[in-house]
């Protein structure tokens, strides 16, 4: 039999956090990563993982105790072979596991519109994506009073954690009152609530915003249906989404460039370069201009931090991929250093990792302006949602030959419509009409990103 204990790992700068709840009991059979127990401090909740799979031996610790780090919580018989540690988390036996910070995305409720900023049309959802399943250590600041385990039970059975009353603990959330909330619902005794049940995706009941209710719709009435369930990425960019469309009071600008030169230069450079294997698409001589333009107009680049403004000294641009599972918005890190080959080259490699949903977190974080090309596919204008904490997002669509005048007479030039949307409380709509101006001045004339 070996015995090892399990200690209080580094949690941040909690101090004498509470113990309000307690998951396991002795002689459980507990897996590596799995949370032995709940502790909340003034501004949070978190579950504290074990580091090795084992049988619990000891409880070291009783509700209400409070824990520091390093504190003893257990003792585990890793006997048997069962001496798995938690590989990313866990140091040598009986050393405290690591805590993962997980984005608050993950474990807030559906409509929980307060919750920490993360890329908003995918990047939050793709970083989420490739989070493992089991979160051990989740922060829970400013969501209603319940434990992680608690909140994933809600999100699960697409309960709106805050349409429940709470029975624990100063009034904190049980999995016995999701329980009961969900049978007032079964039996019809709730019923904006559960309608929020039901169409968890869709925000909720809307009720805290003053909404009707979500229609509820037998859809089967009408014809047969097939049910699926979302993607994990949808699920979590929907809630994204929502929270960005609903809170930023978002304009957007439409435009039109003429890119007939500058397409031309792109063919002939992709001729010329043909051997390298390195396509250069428009989208990699827009993340150029943006970046010209964000110099120029710097709140662009900014974001909002209560009353302040937030100036970015780094270009770091975003770009939605479309992928099978769902939006992802990769990053182009330092792209005023990079040359257009390098930024295609990058484009591409992050493009087939969202594709293969390989994209790491730091690949898909650190924006701070993002583009959306559905210039591949075809469209005029679209406005698309401003990747929160950003302030603007530029949408761009498929080029078409258009008639101009230029003074004398119509002539064919090749125009890129593009769509900027942008945050009213930082930018004005005259700094984003100049914004695009400039924007198309670029992509008329590129050597501008010279001056
Ligand atoms: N006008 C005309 N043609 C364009 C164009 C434009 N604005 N942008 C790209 N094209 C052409 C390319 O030149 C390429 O042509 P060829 O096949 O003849 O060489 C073709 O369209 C396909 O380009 P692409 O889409 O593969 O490459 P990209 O660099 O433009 O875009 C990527 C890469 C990853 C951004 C893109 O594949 C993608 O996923 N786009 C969708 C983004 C999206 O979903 N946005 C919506 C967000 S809101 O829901």
């Amino acid at each position: 039999m070996a015995v090892i204990e399990i200690k209080v790992p580094d949690i941040g700068d909690f101090k004498d956090v509470t113990v309000i709840e307690v998951l396991v009991k002795p002689g459980d059979a507990v897996k590596a990563e799995q949370s032995l127990i709940t502790v909340e401090s003034d501004k949070a909740s978190m579950e504290i993982p074990s580091s090795h799979a084992g049988v619990l031996k000891e409880l070291k610790v009783k509700l209400g105790d409070k824990l520091n780090i390093g504190d003893l919580l257990a003792l585990l018989d890793v006997a048997g072979g069962a001496a798995v540690a938690a590989a990313p988390t866990a140091a040598p036996a009986a050393a405290p596991a690591a805590p993962a910070p997980v984005v608050a995305a993950q474990t807030a409720p559906p409509a929980a519109a307060a919750s920490p900023s993360v890329a908003p049309v995918a990047a939050a959802a793709a970083a989420v994506a490739t989070q493992p399943e089991h979160n051990p250590t989740v922060v829970t600041a400013g969501l209603p009073h319940a434990s992680p385990s608690v909140r994933k039970f809600a999100r699960e059975l697409g309960v709106p954690l805050n349409e429940v009353k709470g029975t624990g603990l100063k009034g904190r959330i049980t999995d016995k009152d999701i329980q009961s909330f969900t049978q007032s619902v079964m039996s019809g005794a709730v019923k904006t609530q559960a309608i929020a049940a039901q169409a968890p995706a869709s925000g909720g009941s809307g009720a805290a915003l003053g909404l009707l209710p979500w229609p509820v719709v037998d859809f089967t009435k009408f014809g047969p249906v097939e049910r699926k369930d979302l993607s994990r990425i949808k699920k979590i960019s929907g809630a994204n989404l929502l929270r960005n469309a609903i809170m930023i009071p978002a304009v957007t600008n439409h435009d039109d460039a003429d890119i007939t030169d500058l397409e031309a230069f792109r063919v002939s450079t992709n001729k010329e370069n043909e051997k390298s294997g390195i396509k250069v698409t428009m989208l990699a001589f827009l993340i150029k201009a943006c970046v010209a333009a964000l110099k120029k107009f710097p709140e662009f680049n900014a974001s909002l931090d209560g009353e302040q403004l937030v100036y970015k000294q780094y270009y770091h641009i975003g770009f939605a991929a479309d992928t099978p599972n769902g939006l992802m918005v990769p990053v182009i890190r330092d792209a005023d250093k990079k040359g257009i080959f390098q930024i295609s080259q990058e484009m591409g490699d992050l493009a087939k990792k969202a594709r293969e949903g390989k994209l790491s977190p730091a690949e898909m974080t650190g924006a701070g302006f993002t583009i959306s090309s559905l210039g591949g596919i075809g469209g005029r204008y679209f406005t698309p949602i401003i990747n929160a904490p950003e302030v603007a997002i530029l949408g761009v669509c498929k080029s078409s030959m258009e008639p101009v005048w230029d003074g004398k007479a119509f002539v064919p030039r090749l125009m890129l419509p593009l769509s900027l949307t942008w945050d009213h409380r930082v930018i004005d709509g005259a700094g984003a009409a100049r914004f695009n101006v400039y924007l198309g001045q670029i992509l008329g004339d590129f050597r501008r990103v010279l001056l």
